[in-house]
Formats: structure tokens, sequence, C-alpha cells
């Protein structure tokens, strides 16, 4: 791992040199990447950093698990797990942090990459940390629910050998009801899990990351052997069809690559299949990713480090349609700003939570007993933007939000389609006795509202500098 650590660093400074300067061009590639934020869709989550997504399609709903990133320190400082979830592919709903360092006893550092599984009405979310013995391991919490509460299943690691290669586990339940757990940075990994998913059978096997299974290794490169691949880490493992599949970070020029290989078997024999997605000047030396189907369509979930403030350790989930190619090859797929387009919409005439959105600007996620997952920190000119909201012919006639403010002095403004559009409602607030006192405020429609619109709540106040804080904001809807 120290060996993983200086390699990352050497690579992000280079990385980072070519890119970063000067800084004009690093400015306009982000410009370049997000287009205008209005237009924007990727990163799917903008409130905070959401690295290393798994996604989990259950019950018609897509669940993308993440980390969190702390940027701001030399290395992946890492110390909470989070889940969004999406009906639609645009507008994200961010159930907060279900799981933290403190869950698992046995963790010290490190809280790296994870996935969820559902098997029998349980999900199982394996992760991985640094342990007190100052290696790498992988544990399993467990819910009834896929948003949590989640308990670490066996208050040890699961998977814990003294190694710190112990990173990135990804799980998959095979036809036949068999589970497999691979995992691994520098060397690949896998055990047959049982039943129960929390405990396994028969020794850790290794697989080989030749030039012919996974484009290479490390030792290849060491040897000088020219390669345009290798595995690094970051294994994504399913089936689909009679394919199985091991998606993983390779090696891009400048940082990690999405690569893959394909096997008629789950545990192998193994053979490269070449690039999906190269580093594409996205600021940041990883890439993790994930693929899933659902609704029809075929995702491709990986992050990047363009969000503003972020990088190397700024990373955040975005994610990207494509198709099969026929024979079951997957073609190379590109980096957008837009993502995917829209497979649902959305009810104004039930409770939307307002931590659904599909972009914002200025304001950041919070959580408590009482409320739950709540949009907190809103901030003059910030907006949350949800897409695809069908008022149908009924002609909406008032709007209601419920919101908290320790002070006075903000107001929240209800636009059609942009950030200027129509304004249609707007609520003065007053105090509401705290900032977690959350009081439900209902504002008349200027006029009634018919069809389908992006629905942009704005944050404005009366004499407030730009920096204070407006409100906090759980949920709204018409009526
Ligand atoms: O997020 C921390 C580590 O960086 C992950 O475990 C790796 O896959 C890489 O994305």
């Amino acid at each position: 791992m120290t060996m993983k650590k200086q390699t990352k660093n050497k690579i992000d400074c280079f990385f980072t040199k070519l890119v970063d300067s000067p800084k004009l061009i690093l400015t306009f590639g982000i410009a370049a990447f997000f287009g205008s934020s209005i237009q924007a869709q990727n990163p799917i989550v903008q409130a905070h950093f959401a690295p290393d997504p798994a996604p989990m399609v259950y019950h018609d709903t897509m669940y993308v698990y993440t980390g969190d990133d702390i940027p701001g320190f030399d290395f992946y400082y890492m110390t909470k797990w989070r889940v969004l979830s999406s009906t639609d592919m645009v507008n994200w709903t961010d159930h907060g942090v279900p799981i933290t360092l403190e869950s698992f006893e046995w963790a010290r550092d490190r809280a790296w990459a994870a996935q969820c599984i559902e098997r029998n009405g349980k999900f199982y979310w394996y992760i991985c940390a640094q342990t007190v013995e100052n290696n790498m391991a992988v544990g399993v919490a467990v819910s009834d629910s896929p948003t949590g509460p989640f308990k670490d299943a066996l208050g040890k690691p699961l998977i814990s050998n003294g190694s710190w290669s112990n990173i990135d586990p990804t799980v998959w339940i095979d036809d036949d009801g068999q589970a497999y757990l691979y995992w691994g940075n520098g060397g690949l990994f896998y055990v047959k899990l049982n039943e129960d998913m929390v405990s396994y059978s028969g020794d850790i096997e290794s697989v080989p990351t030749t030039v012919e299974t996974f484009g290479g290794n490390r030792e290849n490169r060491k040897l000088g052997i020219e390669n345009k691949d290798m595995y690094v880490e970051g294994p994504w493992f399913y089936k689909r069809n009679s394919n199985y599949y091991m998606m993983y970070a390779g090696m891009g020029k400048g940082g990690e690559s999405l690569s893959y290989s394909m096997s008629e078997s789950p545990v192998g024999p193994w053979k490269y299949q070449g690039k999906i997605m190269e580093n594409q000047k996205t600021n940041s030396f990883t890439n993790h990713g994930g693929i899933i189907d659902y609704k029809g369509n075929s995702y491709i979930f990986y992050h990047t480090g363009l969000l503003p403030g972020g990088g190397s350790y700024g990373r955040a989930a975005c994610v990207e349609q494509f198709a099969y190619n026929a024979d079951g090859t997957i073609p190379s797929v590109n980096m957008s700003s837009e993502g995917p387009q829209p497979v649902g919409e959305l009810n104004p005439y039930q409770r939307v939570e307002a931590e659904t959105m599909a972009w914002s600007e200025k304001c950041a996620i919070a959580q408590n007993d009482q409320v739950g997952v709540y949009v907190s920190d809103a901030r003059l000119k910030g907006y949350l933007k949800v897409r695809e909201v069908n008022f149908g012919n009924k002609q909406a006639k008032s709007f209601s939000a419920s919101l908290a403010a320790g002070v006075d002095g903000g107001i929240l403004e209800v636009r059609l389609d942009s950030v200027a559009g129509p304004l249609v409602a707007s609520i003065d607030l007053p105090r509401t006795g705290g900032w977690e006192k959350f009081q439900l405020f209902t504002s008349e429609l200027t006029s009634p509202v018919t069809g389908k619109h992006d629905v942009y709540l704005c944050f404005n106040g009366h004499n407030i500098t730009a920096g204070r804080e407006l409100f906090n904001f759980d949920w709204w809807k018409f009526e």
C-alpha cells in the first residue's frame, strides 16, 4: 500500500502538472466537461463528494453506494459511506450516511470502495477499511433495507490476512445461488461466499493477472514489458446473459482507465478485452466504476475529480448510458457532462424530499433523527433543479414546503425551466425557532401550472450577504 500511495502520488503529480498548468487549461477543461451547470447532469450529486460508485437495482429503483472524499489531504482520507437512489436516472435522492468507520469496531481509517447486494430480503454491504493492526480488510454490514440502518454483521473483518491488497470488494450471486466475492489492489482475489453471505468456504484464490487475462500487472511494468494496460484495482464482477465480466481500474495515460475482461465461468480463465473508458483528463488519478442494467438500458458509473474544489482526493460519481455490442463485448464509452436521458417522471403532487434533485448549487446535505436527510446551508443564489416534473393537466394552484430557519430573511422561490424562469411561488421565511425546527409553509401560485417542467427551487433573501445560511429544506409538494 505504501507502494500504491507512492505510485499514485507520483502519477498524480505528473497528471496534475499535465492538466493543472497552466491553470487556464484546467479551467477550460472543467468548463468544457460540465458545459453550463444548468445543462449538466454529471456528477450525479454536487452537494458533496461521492467516489467509487457501486450501483444496485432493487424493486425498480437504482441505488448507488459510494464513499465520501474529504479533500484538502494528500491521500484518500475517508471516514464514511453514502447511498443515493433514482427511479428516472436524472433526479437522485440522497439517503445520507448509513455507515461510518465507527460502525466497524475493528476499523481505524480509510473507508474505501464498497458494494451492496440483496439476498433473501437482506442487504449486504461489503466495505473495506484499514484495521487497528494497520492493514486493509474487507468487512460486511447487513440491513433489512437498501438504505439502512446497517450493522456490522460480524464484529470483525470477513477477509483479513495482514495484506494491504484487501480493498475494493465486489460481489455477485450466480444463477445457481453461489455467491462470489472478488477484491484486490495489485492482485485479484476471490472466495466463494456461503449462503449466509457473511462467511465463506475454501481458500482465498489468487487470479493470474497476465497480459492475456487482464492486460498485465505491475510486475510486467517493472520488467519493462510494454503494456497498454494492467490490472490495478477496483474490480466489478457480474454476469450478463451467458458471459461473466470483470471490469476494473486499469492503467491509462496519466491515470486509471476502466478496462475489462470476460470469461465463460465465474472463476475464469479470464480474457482481456480492452478499455471501456480511457482516463479523459478528469482531474483524478483514480477511476472506479460499476456496470448495471436498469429499465432496459445499460449504464456505467465512474468518478471524476471535476466537481469544483475536487481532484484526486475529491471525487464524485458520474454515469453514462451505453449499449453492449451484439457479441456481448462493451464499446468504448466517453465521459460526458449530460449523462443519461431520463427514464421516468416526477409526481409533484406527492411529497418530494428536498434532497431529490438533478442538480444543486450552494447548499449541502445533512441528517438528523427527527426528519432524516435534508438540504442544509442554502445560500444566496443557490438552487435545486428537479427535472421531468409532470404537472399533467390538473392546474396546480399552491406550493408547500417544510423549511427551518434560525434567523429570518431567507426566501424560497419556485421557478419553472430555468433559474431565471417564471416565478410561480415564493415563501418569505420568518424564524422557525431553530435551524432544525421545520415548519410547513404554503404559497398560492401566481398562475396555474400544467404540463412537464424542470422545477427550480431558488434560494433568495432580503439584504443578505452571500455567505449567510438562509434556511434548511426538508420536503415540498404542489396541490
Ligand atoms: O477511494 C479509495 C480508493 O481509491 C478505492 O478503494 C480505489 O478503488 C480507488 O478509487
